[in-house]
């Protein structure tokens, strides 16, 4: 790839949680890191930021980190200089001040949506095409996704052998789970449980407790807590809080930084995971899992769902991907999913072989910053 000397704008409005600062933080990082590109990222809300990055400074205008020049979206627009490139993440609006210096630039920019991740047949046909014009500026989608010709997924230069590197080093993972206050008993399995409120929890949580293999669940703070307190009878729960049910022992972790997450993903067995990034990151996880999908108006997260289960299941038997289906199918409705596991884990050497594999036939995709930047060099 040639070296590229331009500039890049990545905006992002933060809608709610952290899956649109999670998906710009790391392609910004990614574009700095690999591509030795100038990247400007303007976020509106810098504390969720500091969930995922603890080291920004949540009053700061401008700040460095990790290469990138991270700025607080203002509510009002000095003049300043538009970029060679401009991302406009999950459809956000620009301000239109900027809109008008883009428009004035001798050769306009190339301006893209990055759009939300679907594994829909429908987006290898709308990726890459125009979308609204400002003046003489084109907007253009570009959508990630899992098939070919697609956008891909992201996903950072030698990320999946750092990640089986780390799998094969028991001692490695021990040390991080230390460090996170986690001592895995050595015959028990080990869940990490990140999602939105899920009715469908407690009876999960009763089919582990009840289990004859001992569960280490390990729950991040966040939104599905308060269903955890109600099963476990307690109040509320905080972070470091760890109570045994039967089988069943549950921790609350604190939330983590970005790439201790990926490390924590990789320690465990089974992932359930949410949203977007941390759905991406559980697959490089290369380990079985669950999805609670972002409810959507009209449901047409349903669709979604629907088209990525047919995707990641082919590989697997009928029953197997039958068993997969009812699982992820009942808990991103909140349905009980209690008969659903134990369904899936009649099939677990087959759920395991087909992660690996799903994330391998993944990695052989460019990846999401990769393709970005050859869409530039196409377009210049
Ligand atoms: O937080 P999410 O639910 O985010 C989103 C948003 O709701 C968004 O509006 C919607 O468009 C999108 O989902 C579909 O889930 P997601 O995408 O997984 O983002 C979570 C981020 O938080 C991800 O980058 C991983 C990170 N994370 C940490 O850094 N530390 C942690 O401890 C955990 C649990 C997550």
């Amino acid at each position: 790839m040639p070296s590229l000397n331009t500039r890049w704008d990545i905006f992002c409005t933060v809608v709610d949680n952290y899956g649109d600062i999670g998906v710009t933080w790391r392609l910004a990082r990614q574009l700095v890191a690999e591509h030795s590109l100038a990247v400007r990222l303007w976020v509106d809300d810098l504390r969720a930021f500091e969930r995922i990055c603890p080291e920004i400074d949540i009053n700061a205008a401008q700040q460095w980190q990790q290469g990138v020049e991270v700025r607080h979206w203002p509510s009002e627009w000095l003049p300043i200089e538009a970029a060679d490139v401009v991302i406009a993440a999950f459809a956000c609006q620009l301000p239109s001040a900027y809109m008008d210096v883009m428009a004035e630039r001798e050769k306009p920019p190339l301006w893209l949506n990055l759009d939300y991740l679907s594994a829909e047949d429908w987006v290898t046909g709308c990726h890459g095409l125009p979308s609204v014009k400002y003046k003489s500026v084109q907007k253009i989608f570009f959508f990630p996704g899992f098939r070919p010709g697609t956008g891909g997924l992201l996903r950072e230069r030698g990320l999946l052998e750092q990640r089986r590197k780390f799998q094969r080093d028991a001692q490695a993972q021990r040390q991080f789970l230390q460090g996170l206050g986690v001592e895995r008993a050595p015959n028990a399995q080990l869940i990490s449980l990140f999602a939105y409120e899920n009715a469908g929890l407690a009876s999960w949580l009763d089919v582990l407790a009840a289990g004859a293999t001992p569960t280490h669940l390990l729950v991040p703070e966040g939104r599905i807590l308060g269903d955890v307190a109600r099963w476990l009878g307690v109040e509320s729960l905080a972070v470091g809080a760890i109570d045994v049910r039967q089988a069943l022992t549950v921790q609350v972790l604190p939330f983590i930084r970005q790439d201790q997450y990926d490390h924590l993903l990789w320690c465990c067995d089974f992932n359930a995971v949410r949203g977007e990034d941390s759905f991406v990151r559980a697959q490089w996880a290369g380990r079985p899992m669950l999805w609670h999908i972002y409810q959507q108006d009209e449901d047409i997260h349903l669709d979604k769902l629907d088209a990525f289960l047919a995707l990641y299941t082919k590989g697997l038997s009928p029953a197997a991907a039958h068993a997969m289906n009812g699982l992820w199918q009942a808990w991103s409705a909140g349905q009980p999913i209690g008969d659903q596991w134990l369904s899936a884990r009649k099939h677990w050497p087959e759920l395991q072989e087909n992660a690996e594999a799903w994330c391998l036939e993944q990695g052989l995709q460019a990846d999401l910053a990769a393709a970005l930047v050859q869409f530039y060099l196409n377009w210049i």
